[in-house]
């Protein structure tokens, strides 16, 4: 191992998960369904027709899972909260039984000196609010709020660092207008209204979070990408670079950070509706102020211009997107540091606020080998992704970001959403038949970096 790259000492190495991907225990303690329940059950959605069911069973091994933690020497946890495990029906009556194991998580984390990083939503909407339309639904903002004053006001005695929403571009463009994820939409406008009623809710709940924890620090989690187009490209690859930009990046950076959409976005959507579902005093709303700024980022977009089909993202006339650079990991993605970051110094700019890398990992066909030492899994691949990532974290620094932290995704191989178990991205590997815990190769380097920084 020869990386040797060095961060700063107030740089907090973590990892991530989510609820739907490792909780199992689905019918447990009053949980009802989520739209990923309901996802999962309808035939041909995800891969090998899996849910998250059983998961990690971190449901039930949740204290193991942070003695882990505190093995790999993590100095923060990021984690979900599922919104059905704490008010069923979406909204109502708070289920207390599913507020205590957050409650137990938090303090298991604090005993062990690993900081909560907490997400509000990471997709898991309960169902009762699906059937209402989820995110088409304006009211969802009030529901939201509801939600995170319930959750906020039984742990801001004890959590600080507060997120939002995980990715609304997957739980909008990706789920209403790709149909990749719950609840499987294919519609243009529907993209952008569950984008924008996201927006929304995200700057309706950010006060309700500063009320119930003053000295909270409040965040949203973004996936931004870095857009590529052809190496001398045309004016028409320039129009479709700004066209992939607008609806990938902008449609977040702008309400979030600017007060506007971009111009371009609302001009190229023009023809597919009269944007009616952005009300007066709304853009001021989704603006609020925050405290950091989470970037989840994987790999690029390549684009070009095509006169072929229109691209079915909003706004995607005369847009194709370009088959990506080998390298490439499991999931077919670019490994490209440098568009690593590229992104990072551009979410520094459009929000002048610090940044945590709140994941970035790679999925590899690992093998599990049994030798004398036990079990262990070596995944070289991986390694070498977590070392040109953190560098590229680091070049970011030197060149002005503000970036506080790192999160590996993910602590533990889990559920994948749309590919089931199929995917393994942690860096300890889960044995589905006994939920058996091995720290994999890359885990070990990740923890070894994490020890040659420690100063206390
Ligand atoms: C996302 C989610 C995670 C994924 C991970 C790998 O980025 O899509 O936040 O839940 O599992 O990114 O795809």
């Amino acid at each position: 191992m020869t990386f040797e790259t060095t961060f700063p000492d107030s740089f907090l190495w973590g990892a991530a998960t989510a609820s739907y991907q490792i909780e199992g225990a689905v019918a447990e303690d009053g949980r009802l369904p989520s739209i990923w329940d309901t996802f999962c059950a309808e035939p041909g959605k995800v891969l090998g027709g899996e849910s998250g069911e059983v998961a990690c069973d971190h449901y039930h091994r949740m204290p193991q899972d942070v003695a882990l933690m505190k093995e790999l020497g993590l100095d923060a946890y990021r984690f979900s909260i599922a919104w059905p495990r704490v008010i069923p029906t979406g909204t109502g009556a708070v289920n207390t039984k599913g507020l205590d194991f957050y409650s137990r998580l938090v303090d298991t984390l604090l005993d062990r000196g690993i900081r909560p990083f907490v997400t509000l939503y990471h997709w898991d909407l309960p169902q009762a609010l699906g059937d209402q339309g989820g995110w088409l639904n304006r009211d969802i903002k009030d529901w939201f709020a509801e939600y995170t004053g319930a959750v906020v006001g039984a742990l801001g005695d004890r959590v600080k660092n507060w997120t939002t929403l995980n990715e609304p571009w997957c739980s909008s463009l990706l789920s209403y207008s790709l149909g990749h994820h719950a609840p499987g939409h294919t519609d243009r406008v529907e993209g952008l209204v569950s984008a924008h009623h996201l927006m929304l809710a995200h700057g309706t709940a950010v006060p309700v979070i500063r009320e119930a924890c003053p000295d909270a620090e409040v965040s949203i989690t973004l996936n931004p990408t870095q857009v590529i187009g052809p190496d001398d490209p045309t004016d028409a690859d320039l129009d479709a670079m700004q066209r992939a930009d607008d609806v990938l990046n902008g449609i977040f950076f702008g309400p979030l950070f600017h007060g506007a959409y971009p111009p371009t976005l609302l001009e190229n959507t023009a023809h597919l509706t009269d944007h009616a579902y952005i009300h007066d005093g709304d853009l001021e709303v989704m603006s609020a102020p925050l405290d950091n700024l989470g970037v989840n980022n994987y790999f690029p977009t390549r684009v070009k211009h095509t006169d072929g089909a229109t691209h079915p993202l909003p706004g995607g006339e005369g847009v194709e997107e370009t088959e990506p650079h080998p390298p490439l990991t499991a999931m077919g993605w670019e490994i490209n540091a440098d568009a690593h970051h590229d992104i990072l110094m551009r979410s520094s700019q459009e929000s002048g606020l610090p940044i945590y890398v709140t994941e970035n990992g790679s999925a590899w066909p690992d093998v599990i080998e049994t030798g004398p030492e036990g079990e262990s899994v070596h995944d070289v691949d991986r390694t070498a992704y977590l070392h040109g990532h953190l560098d590229a974290v680091k070049r970011a620094i030197d060149d002005g970001a503000d970036v506080r932290g790192y999160f590996a995704w993910s602590l533990m191989d889990n559920f994948e959403w749309a590919f089931g178990y199929s995917k393994r991205f942690g860096i300890v590997y889960v044995d589905y038949d006994t939920q058996e815990r091995t720290v994999k190769d890359s885990g070990k380097e990740y923890a070894r970096i994490i020890a040659a920084h420690r100063t206390d």
